[in-house]
């Protein structure tokens, strides 16, 4: 069976870019795939969350991805740092990483901005963490949104680099699922920008937890253009927020923008909003419900972490064992 590896950062306050470009994936991709769905805290670290908020984020994501529909008697979760194989594999492919490679990364251009040289150690190997949180597992699929694509690009290279040194074909390369009409959601408040938890304006994006007011209000004020919705894609090619709320309509329900097109045609934005607010009520509210109800029992959530994280482990040190025989590290 082939497996999927996939995870986000807690650091709280998912949004709907997390969810659809991820999360909502993953659903419909456990049913076809070994899944394992991590929860990175190690890559959170980059941030400096404090002690509290890390563990009760940590919690919260697990809780998230439990409510939004991953299944955790069929799919594994766990948390990063409670499989230590991928901080030691990650070393192992620092070594194999040039620069030149990890300099390419627009990712950590854009978040590093023109302060680079205060950017920490572990924001710019980030890539490299995460090309061995997918190899350690020899995941053949990852689903990602398309933000997330250079850096499967890099996994690529490394699982490559890896395999000729040692000449073996020992890490199969995996393949991105970038899947959905939604692997983009942008800014409500700019149909250019990504969506995402560090733009400063809570206007900018949709949280998983906002309640129904809130979205409401958030869509009603999402940016616009003074023109009637129009019949195909193409002919909105030049409106990236128009596109941009087809697109979460079109995943939301299931449809694709080719058919959310029409069902739109020659009506005014109200219209599109009012039935998108609905939709995000229906999905985001009973989430939110299955959420608090999990959070009320930490304990059954530690239960499924460790369940997960001894599942992790047991594959993880298999492979970390094997590249260790490979490059002739001595086991004890
Ligand atoms: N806007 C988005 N559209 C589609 N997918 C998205 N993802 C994130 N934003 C969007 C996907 O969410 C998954 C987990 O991401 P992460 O936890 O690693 O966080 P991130 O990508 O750093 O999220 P942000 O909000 O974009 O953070 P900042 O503001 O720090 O840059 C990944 O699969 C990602 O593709």
């Amino acid at each position: 069976m082939n497996r999927i590896l996939s995870g986000i950062q807690p650091t709280g306050n998912l949004h709907l870019g997390n969810y659809l470009g991820a999360i909502h994936n993953w659903v419909a991709l456990q049913k076809s795939y070994e899944a394992f769905f991590c929860i990175v805290d190690l890559h959170a670290l980059t941030t400096h969350p404090s002690p509290e908020e890390i563990r009760a984020w940590t919690r919260e994501t697990a809780a998230n991805y439990i409510a939004a529909g991953i299944d955790p008697s069929h799919s594994h979760i766990f948390v990063q740092s409670m499989v230590p194989a991928h901080t030691e594999l990650s070393w192992i492919f620092s070594c194999f990483a040039p620069l030149g490679w990890l300099n390419r990364m627009t990712q950590f251009k854009e978040k590093a901005g023109k302060h680079r040289d205060q950017a920490n150690l572990g924001l710019y190997a980030y890539p490299v963490l995460m090309a061995a949180d997918i190899l350690v597992y020899k995941a053949t699929h990852v689903p990602v949104g398309e933000d997330q694509k250079q850096h499967l690009e890099l996994t690529r290279d490394i699982a490559g680099a890896f395999n000729h040194r040692y000449k073996r074909d020992f890490f199969k390369l995996p393949e991105p699922l970038i899947l959905g009409p939604a692997t983009r959601v942008m800014s409500l408040k700019e149909g250019t920008v990504k969506m995402s938890k560090s733009d400063p304006s809570d206007y900018s994006r949709i949280h998983l937890m906002d309640d129904a007011d809130t979205i409401a209000l958030k869509i009603r004020k999402a940016k616009t253009d003074p023109e009637l919705l129009a019949g195909t894609p193409e002919a909105m090619k030049n409106r990236p927020e128009a596109l941009n709320l087809l697109n979460i309509y079109g995943a939301l329900s299931n449809t694709s923008l080719e058919k959310a097109c029409p069902h739109f045609e020659g009506k005014s934005f109200s219209v599109l909003k009012a039935e998108l607010t609905d939709l995000l009520v229906a999905t985001l509210i009973p989430l939110q419900e299955r959420k608090k109800d999990l959070m009320k029992d930490p304990l059954y959530l530690d239960t499924i972490l460790k369940k997960g994280a001894e599942k992790a482990n047991t594959l993880a040190q298999h492979t970390l064992s094997e590249v260790k025989d490979m490059i002739g590290l001595l086991k004890n």
